[in-house]
């Protein structure tokens, strides 16, 4: 920012000021509350009025030509959002080809995640897939086998749905104790696209399943192989073979050219790179199949097929990358809820740990299998806060708390980890990660 812009907002404001007294004292509290609220309007009256006196107080900007069309073909954020990426934490796995990144929600608005910041994991690296040489196979217990191009598959009439996609090691780093000091690393293991594809049962209707056909392996390209085994319900249900994403083609970080999705599931059952669905009487077991992903219990047994994300929320404004820092005041508290089992009733809101609580007003689109956000509007008073939401969906459900989930689970497994979480808010407006039973 230049000087001249600096003085001249100074000058705008003692003008805005002089006007104030120039109203009757009794009109005058009710001018300056004007003033505050509507601070930006007052100024842009003002400070029109100055450009028009001295064109030198103009910002730097507004006096050359911008940049001018397709100079870059595919747009970019603005430098100054540089900030709002993926991050990964380097310690959690051995190398970046195995591994996982984080979507930075701290930094989003509404509920879309932008393509760009699409949390990732990959077992085995992203594979460089040429659509034209890529096929899906659908084959197993069906009667006529289908070998799809992805042309074929852009033939048939299309959906769009809104849904999250979530790995269940969400939070799994926090089952013993809190140590993951930012809002991107404690939740950021979920996104939520507009995806378009094809509904998977559309697909299984035309191969012809036979009658033993119960279920799916579903196959991906990438070197890892990853497979998983999906009940045919599931397929029948909500399942998509998706090309697109927030309405363009796949990323290939998230499995271009084309994926499958099970809303509301375990991200591992979205396989990427999707190559073939073999229909079986039973679950397969190798590889991911058996050894990784079941939720190992204290007394050593361990839950399978738990393959729904059950309802879950956080706060992302405050955290701890969101400190409140312009001391006591006005400020909306945000999060995001989702639910797995189907669509969010409502969210409430904790400043004192988990005693009381008060109803949070959702925002915006409140869709079925879709990250929903929520807003309670907060007078701060400047003193320490232990804050929580909670939200319950349409089944019922209702998001427990550490206490109760560990004292059903024990703190062994990775998975599946949806319990209330809480940020503590300092008398500076720093947040910190601290758990409550
Ligand atoms: N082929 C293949 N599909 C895959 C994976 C993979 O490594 N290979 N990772 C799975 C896991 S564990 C998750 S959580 C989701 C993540 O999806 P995203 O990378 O699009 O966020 O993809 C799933 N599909
Ligand atoms: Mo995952």
């Amino acid at each position: 920012m230049s000087k001249d812009y600096k003085q001249e907002q100074i000058s705008a404001m003692e003008e805005v000021r002089r006007q104030a007294m120039a109203v009757p004292a009794q009109n005058r509290r009710e001018f300056l509350r004007k003033g505050i609220t509507y601070s930006a309007a007052a100024l842009a009256g003002a400070t029109g009025a100055a450009h028009a006196k001295n064109e030198d107080m103009l910002p730097p900007w507004t006096k050359r030509l911008g940049r001018g069309v397709v100079e870059v073909p595919y747009g970019l954020p603005s430098p100054h959002a540089k900030h709002t990426i993926r991050r990964t934490v380097d310690w959690l796995t051995a190398d970046h080809i195995a591994s996982i990144s984080f979507t930075p929600l701290q930094d989003l608005k509404g509920i879309i995640t932008p393509n760009g910041l699409v949390f990732e994991r990959y077992h085995g690296g992203i594979p460089e897939v040429d659509p034209a040489q890529h096929h899906l196979m659908i084959h197993g217990l069906v009667d006529n086998p289908l070998m799809l191009s992805m042309d074929d598959l852009m033939r048939y009439p299309s959906e769009s749905h809104i849904k999250f996609l979530e790995c269940p090691a969400n939070g799994g780093m926090e089952w013993r104790g809190a140590q993951m000091e930012a809002l991107q690393f404690t939740h950021g293991m979920i996104s939520c696209c507009e995806w378009t594809g094809v509904p998977l049962k559309v697909l299984l209707e035309e191969a012809g399943i036979r009658p033993e056909g119960k279920w799916i392996l579903a196959e991906g390209a990438d070197a890892a192989g990853m497979t998983r085994s999906i009940p045919l319900e599931k397929a029948m249900d909500d399942a998509l073979i998706v090309y697109a994403q927030n309405g363009e083609l796949l990323r290939p970080e998230q499995g271009f050219p084309v994926r499958l999705l099970c809303p509301g599931w375990e991200g591992n059952t979205s396989v990427k790179w999707l190559r073939r669905l073999k229909i079986g009487d039973q679950p397969w077991h190798h590889r991911e199949e058996t050894s990784k992903y079941t939720d190992l219990l204290a007394d050593g047994t361990a839950r399978r097929f738990t393959w729904v994300m059950e309802s879950n929320s956080v706060i992302t404004s405050p955290c701890p990358e969101k400190p409140w820092k312009f001391g006591p005041g006005k400020y909306e508290i945000e999060g995001l809820a989702w639910s797995g089992n189907g669509t969010i009733k409502g969210v409430d809101v904790s400043i004192d740990g988990g005693v009381t609580w008060r109803e949070a007003k959702l925002k915006g689109l409140v869709l079925d299998k879709a990250l929903t956000r929520f807003s309670l509007e907060f007078e701060w008073d400047g003193s320490p806060l232990l804050l929580q939401s909670r939200s319950h969906d349409n089944t019922g459900y209702v998001q427990p708390t550490l206490g109760q989930l560990r004292d059903a689970r024990g703190v062994n497994s990775i998975y599946h980890k949806n319990s209330i979480h809480t940020w503590a808010v300092a008398e500076n407006g720093g947040v910190k990660n601290v758990q409550i039973d």
